[in-house]
C-alpha cells in the first residue's frame, strides 16, 4: 500500500487535464457521475468566462479500476479539453500584473506561452477530479466535506446554522454558491458592474468537514500537521492568497479566555467520533497541535481578484522593454463559486490522505476495520481512566 497522493497534468489548450491518484484503496465502487457533478459545478457560476461555454468537462476512467471497482492500482482520471489548440496559440509579450507570466518566462528562459498554458487555473480540472474520487473514499468511513462561498468582492455572506443536508440545498439553489441565495441578484449586480469597468471580483470560500475522527495528523513532526498540510494544499490553488483554520486571523485579536474552546463531557454522544467530548464553540476548527479533535474541520481561503483585466494594468513589452499595457487573453470576471469547488475537493483530498495514513489498508474493509478498532481501543482507554 502507498501513501493516497495525486498528481496532475496537462495544459489549458492541451489535449486535456489529467489526474494520476496512488494508494486509493481496493474494493470501492466508483461512481463516475458523481466526479462529472463536481466538474460540472466547477464550471459554474456567474462572472466566467467564454471558455466554459465550449467546454463540458467529463472524466475518463483510463486505469486502475475492474468492474467500476477501485482495485489498488494507480487511478488515471482523463478530461479531454475541447478548445485543444495549444500550437496555434501565439506567445504573449506583455505580462499580466498578478499571473506568472513575468516570473515564468525569466525563470524559464523562454516565451509567456507555456507558463500561462500550465499556470492557469483550467488546471484545478485536475484536481476536482481527483478529490471527488477521495470524497468517495470519506464516504465510506461518513466523513463529509462541503464548501460555499462566504465572501464576493466586498459583500460578505453569513452561515446559517443547519446540518450539511440543510445548507447543500441552500447552497445548491445560489448561483453563486452562497449559503443566502436571496441575496445572488446583489452579487450578480456587483460583478456585471465589474465587467463594464474592465474589472475583476475575488472573494473568501470556506469549507467544513463533518464527522472526522480523532487523531489525523500528527504534532510529533512539523511536515506530520494536518493543518499545516490543509493549507499547503489551498494555498497551492491559483489565486489563493489566504488561508485561515477556525476563528484564524480574528483569533490573534482576542484573549485566550475568548478564543479558546472549552472541553465538556456529553455521555450521550459517547458512541459519536468525538466520543462524547462535546466543544461549545470550534475556534480551533477542529484542529489542535496539528491533529483533529472530533470536532469539524473548518477552513477558509481568500481568492484574489482574477488577474486578467479587461482594463489593462501597465506592463512591459519584453521585446522592446518600453511601457505598454499587460495583454489581454480571454478570462473570468469572477470565479468565486468555482472556487469553492476546487478548495472543497482539494480539503478532501488532504482528508483522505491523513485518513490512509492512520488507518490506511489495501482493501477499504481494512481502512474501516482499523477506524472501529482505534475507536474501541480510544473508549478502552477513557473507560480505563475514569474507573481508576
Ligand atoms: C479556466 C479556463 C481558462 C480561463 C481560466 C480558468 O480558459 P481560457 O484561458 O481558454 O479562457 O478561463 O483561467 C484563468 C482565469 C486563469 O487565471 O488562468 C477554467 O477552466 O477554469
Amino acid at each position: 500500500m502507498s501513501t493516497l497522493t495525486y498528481r496532475t497534468a496537462g495544459e489549458s489548450h492541451g489535449k486535456g487535464i489529467l489526474a494520476l491518484v496512488e494508494g486509493f484503496p481496493a474494493g470501492i465502487r466508483v461512481d463516475e457521475e458523481e466526479i462529472n457533478r463536481e466538474l460540472q459545478r466547477r464550471q459554474g457560476g456567474y462572472g466566467r468566462g467564454g471558455r466554459q461555454r465550449i467546454e463540458s468537462d467529463r472524466v475518463e476512467i483510463l486505469t486502475g479500476l475492474w468492474q467500476s471497482v477501485s482495485i489498488g492500482s494507480p487511478i488515471t482520471l482523463w478530461v479531454p479539453n475541447k478548445d485543444y489548440r495549444i500550437n496555434e496559440l501565439p506567445d504573449l509579450s506583455r505580462p499580466r500584473p498578478g499571473h506568472g507570466d513575468l516570473a515564468g518566462a525569466i525563470k524559464f528562459l523562454g516565451p509567456i506561452r507555456p507558463v500561462l498554458e500550465r499556470a492557469s487555473a483550467r488546471e484545478t480540472v485536475g484536481r476536482v477530479a481527483a478529490g471527488a474520487l477521495a470524497k468517495q473514499l470519506l464516504r465510506e468511513i461518513q466523513i463529509e466535506v462541503f464548501g460555499y462561498v462566504v465572501a464576493v468582492g466586498p459583500i460578505k455572506l453569513a452561515v446559517p446554522q443547519g446540518s450539511i443536508g440543510e445548507l447543500r440545498q441552500q447552497r445548491d439553489r445560489s448561483l453563486l454558491y452562497t449559503l443566502q441565495p436571496e441575496r445572488d441578484e446583489e452579487i450578480i449586480q456587483l460583478i456585471s458592474e465589474c465587467q463594464r469597468a474592465g474589472d475583476t471580483l475575488g472573494g473568501i470560500v470556506e469549507v467544513r468537514a463533518e464527522n472526522v475522527p480523532f487523531g489525523l495528523g500528527s504534532h510529533t513532526q512539523w511536515t506530520e500537521k494536518l493543518d499545516g498540510r490543509l493549507a499547503r494544499a489551498v494555498m497551492s490553488v491559483q489565486a489563493i492568497k489566504g488561508v485561515e483554520i477556525g476563528l484564524g486571523f480574528e483569533a490573534a485579536t482576542r484573549r485566550g479566555s475568548a478564543v479558546h474552546d472549552p472541553i465538556l463531557y456529553d455521555p450521550a454522544q459517547a458512541g459519536t467520533k468525538n466520543l462524547g467530548f462535546v466543544r461549545p464553540t470550534n475556534h480551533a476548527g477542529g484542529l489542535e497541535a496539528g491533529m483533529s479533535n472530533g470536532q469539524p474541520i473548518v477552513l477558509r481561503a481568500a481568492m484574489k481578484p482574477i488577474s486578467t483585466l479587461a482594463r489593462a494594468l501597465p506592463s512591459v513589452n519584453l521585446e522592446t522593454l518600453q511601457p505598454e499595457p499587460a495583454q489581454y487573453e480571454r478570462s473570468d470576471v469572477c470565479a468565486i463559486a468555482a472556487c469553492s469547488v476546487i478548495v472543497e475537493n482539494v480539503v478532501a483530498f488532504e482528508i483522505a490522505r491523513a485518513v490512509m495514513e492512520k488507518f490506511g489498508g489495501d482493501h477499504i474493509e481494512e481502512v474501516q476495520g482499523r477506524l472501529e478498532l482505534f475507536y474501541r481501543l480510544a473508549r478502552k482507554r477513557l473507560s480505563l481512566q475514569s474507573g481508576q
